[in-house]
């Protein structure tokens, strides 16, 4: 299966991964196409992922939140990778992970022509979470391999959890006012990599939002690298995505690197929140 086959390189590279990275935590000194800093780390995983997928033979264009333009090597698949995820987090020695968009269209495209998403998570424990065909599974990435975990997973009916980026002065006030109720309701848990914390989602239910910013309408979120993947996983495991408006993979961005606000998680609440 041509999409096992791209999830099982991802797999098999996340050893070295987590082997290289206590040794690349300095910085580039340079930015990414949004004006993130990169650190080495990110440019050594988006080299190695880039060499290993385009590799595969079902695979025709790669592209990476950490470089300005799309690689292609023929027909096939587009692969759309956050390489590290939250690399910012490898200094405190907090969770990153490895976003991953598998889509049957060139890109830029809408989420509705992903076939495939998955991420993987630096954990505790290296796990891995893919949704395809369906159906949402859990894995542990032992030396390489996927050793299933759980199956067919859904988000947990009684949400618990609640995670917002960034600083409440620059949040608007309808989402202020949003946030106020649930904080009442639901624990804070924000960890500051989507992957870390959109797994907490998964796990235990509730809603994570990265909203519109006063001084960044379009939030911070990359669109196709971490927007649609995971709004692929959390709607296939039965919870809503949206911008505020649509859901999220409802938008076809026109630019590789474009932004979008994101809100993730339980039915209800993104439909409390839609509602506003
Ligand atoms: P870095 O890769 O630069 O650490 O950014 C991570 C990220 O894109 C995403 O993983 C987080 O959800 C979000 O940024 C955290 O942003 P804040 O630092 O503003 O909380």
């Amino acid at each position: 299966n041509m999409i096992e086959d791209i999830f099982n390189i991802i797999a098999k590279s996340a050893p070295s991964i987590r082997h290289e990275l206590s040794t690349r935590r300095g910085s580039s000194n340079t930015q990414n196409p949004t004006g993130d800093s990169q650190l080495a780390a990110d440019i050594w995983a988006d080299n190695l992922f880039a060499e290993k997928i385009l590799e595969l033979d079902s695979v025709g264009l790669y592209a990476s939140e950490e470089r300005e333009n799309v690689l292609t090597s023929g027909d096939g698949f587009s692969v759309a990778i956050d390489p590290l995820d939250g690399s910012s987090n490898l200094l405190s020695n907090n969770m990153i992970g490895t976003i991953v968009g598998v889509y049957d269209s060139i890109l830029p495209t809408s989420g509705r022509n992903l076939i495939a998403a998955a991420y993987v998570l630096y954990g505790p424990i290296t796990t891995m979470v893919t949704a395809y065909s369906g159906s949402v599974n859990e894995y542990v990435v032992d030396q390489g391999n996927l050793r299933p975990l759980r199956k067919g997973i859904t988000l947990p009916k009684k949400p618990q959890l609640y995670g917002f980026g960034g600083t409440e002065n620059d949040w608007t006030p309808k989402f202020k006012k949003y946030a106020e109720s649930i904080r009442n309701e639901f624990k804070p848990r924000y960890g500051g990599s989507l992957i870390s914390d959109v797994n907490q989602i998964l796990t235990y239910g509730g809603i994570f939002a990265y909203p519109a910013l006063i001084s960044s309408p379009t939030g911070k979120l990359r669109t196709l690298f971490e927007a649609h993947p995971v709004a692929y996983i959390i709607e296939t495991a039965g919870g809503l995505s949206s911008n505020g408006d649509v859901s999220l993979l409802d938008l076809s961005p026109e630019n590789l690197h474009d932004r979008t606000p994101l809100y993730v998680g339980n039915k209800t609440l993104i439909e409390e929140l839609s509602n506003l």
